[in-house]
């Protein structure tokens, strides 16, 4: 049965329209009173709502209908003056209909359909009749005050609107597009989103590029430019990831983190530039013991790169190796991997780096890490002294934005990344700009590190 809703002034308004509609002998189903809503609070006057059927139909429901199950039907009321307006028309599901079944992929599907469809329409009417003026002649006229205050509401609607219908576009989930972009700058928040840069960043990054280019965002490749400039903002940068050595024996620095993140490999990619592209003489000192194959391992890449290794089993044989490093241009140290979980392990660790007093201690986080991961691996290792952060695998992340996130908030500056297993061509010093190109582009092979110092 099809259930038409009437809205009027008054009861008598209401019965007239849907007499006329409905026919003489139309059946009403409820009445009650309802305040009009409407985007402008002012204008909230009583109204009457009327819910009618026409006979016919509901004489077809009450013969299909059980004698126990049937209701009695309030008779028309008499009556008839204009109506104001016919709200809406509603199926009425009749008792026999069947259930669709529900499934959890179900679930949001009719809403974000049904969400869609409302939004367009509105966003139609806005469009068509933007004042939205059609008040009735008994609704007092608003002061320009009211008026003016209404079209700022109005506006903010439109955008609303416009803004689901984008998230519809875009399959995102309610919520992710902040009001106050302006139309061509939502697809860019939607790009850094997708790329798993956080709300909070995203809405940083693109508010500081509207603010940036003052409205001027119809060239694409500028306002990429500016969001690639803004976001790297946000990547604190090492300006020179490997110093010039002190005036009194080696630079020393020391490579820790997790374990399987690439120290080792790591290590021996900065002694290989160092040694190659820098022309100086380099140590390597390794405290990783527990395996026999990691100190193989960089025995190994020492013997390729003909450069001493020094195996330090433990943190008192420190001093005195590096003590016998003294005219070495870099030592670089490499450590075993730690479990963020493993405190007394992790306080070994601050005792080698203790007694070693390196430069520069580099965290090295795998690219490939959770984000959970990677701040709770930052938590454990900072109180070691980390003054740096080395971002390994960057040729198997998927997740760039994220890492812009993590780096971030862990505060500390990037040194190198490296892209893949090859020694020592896979690493790079760290780039602000880079990174947040791969933010937008995904890992896009570069050349390697720099030779020249600070
Ligand atoms: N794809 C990729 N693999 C890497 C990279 N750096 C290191 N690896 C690999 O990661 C694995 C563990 O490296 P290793 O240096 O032994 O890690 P460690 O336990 O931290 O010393 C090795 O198979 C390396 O070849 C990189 O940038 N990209
Ligand atoms: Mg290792």
């Amino acid at each position: 049965m099809k259930t038409r809703i009437y809205r009027a002034n008054s009861m008598s308004e209401a019965v007239a329209a849907l007499r006329q509609d409905l026919g003489v002998d139309a059946v009403i189903l409820e009445t009650r009173t309802a305040r009009r809503s409407g985007i402008w609070g002012w204008f909230g006057a009583t109204v009457v709502e009327v819910h009618a059927a026409a006979a016919a139909e509901v004489r077809a429901v009450r013969e299909q209908s059980s004698p126990a199950t049937s209701t009695s039907v309030p008779a028309p009321v008499p009556g008839a003056l204009p109506l104001v307006e016919t709200v809406r028309s509603r199926p009425q599901q009749s008792a026999e209909s069947p259930r669709l079944a529900w499934t959890p992929q179900d679930e949001s599907a009719p809403d974000r359909e049904a969400t869609r469809r409302m939004a367009q329409s509105m966003l139609a009417r806005l469009e068509s009749n933007p004042a939205l003026e059609s008040s009735t002649p008994t609704e007092p006229k608003p002061g320009p005050n009211q008026v003016q205050a209404a079209r700022g509401e109005l506006d903010e609607l439109r955008e609303m609107v416009g803004q689901v219908l984008k998230r519809q576009e875009l399959d995102l989930p309610s919520g992710t597009v902040p009001t106050g972009l302006p139309d061509g700058m939502v697809d860019w928040y939607v790009e850094l989103i997708s790329n798993e840069v956080s709300e909070e960043l995203a809405t940083n990054v693109i508010h500081a590029v509207c603010h940036q280019l003052g409205g001027r965002i119809d060239d694409r490749d500028r306002v990429r430019e500016c969001v690639i400039q803004q976001l790297s903002e946000y990547i604190p940068i090492s300006k020179s990831p490997l110093p010039d050595a002190p005036q009194q024996g080696p630079l020393v620095i020391a490579l820790v983190g997790p374990t399987g993140v690439g120290k080792t490999t790591t290590t021996a990619k900065i002694a290989a530039t160092c040694r190659f592209h820098r022309g100086e003489r380099v140590a390597l000192v390794t405290c990783d013991t527990y395996r026999v194959a990691a100190v193989a391992q960089l025995k190994t890449y020492a013997e390729i790169l003909g450069m001493p290794i020094t195996v330090v089993e433990q943190p008192s044989q420190m001093g005195e190796a590096l003590a016998a490093l003294q005219d070495m241009d870099v030592v670089i140290i490499d450590t075993p991997g730690r479990s963020q979980r493993d405190e007394g392990r992790l306080d070994e660790l601050k005792q080698f780096l203790s007694i070693a007093q390196p430069h520069q201690t580099h965290l090295v986080l795998s690219g490939t890490a959770g984000e959970k991961v990677l701040i709770r691996e930052a938590e454990a290792f900072l109180p070691l002294g980390v003054d740096r952060i080395v971002l390994t695998k960057l040729d198997e992340a998927v997740s760039f934005g994220m890492l812009v996130d993590v780096l971030h908030r862990i505060g500390r500056e990037l040194s190198f990344m490296t892209t893949g297993q090859e020694v020592p061509a896979d690493i790079e010093p760290a780039s602000g700009d880079r990174l947040a190109m791969m933010v937008l582009d995904g890992l896009v092979r570069g050349g390697t590190l720099r030779s020249e110092r600070g």
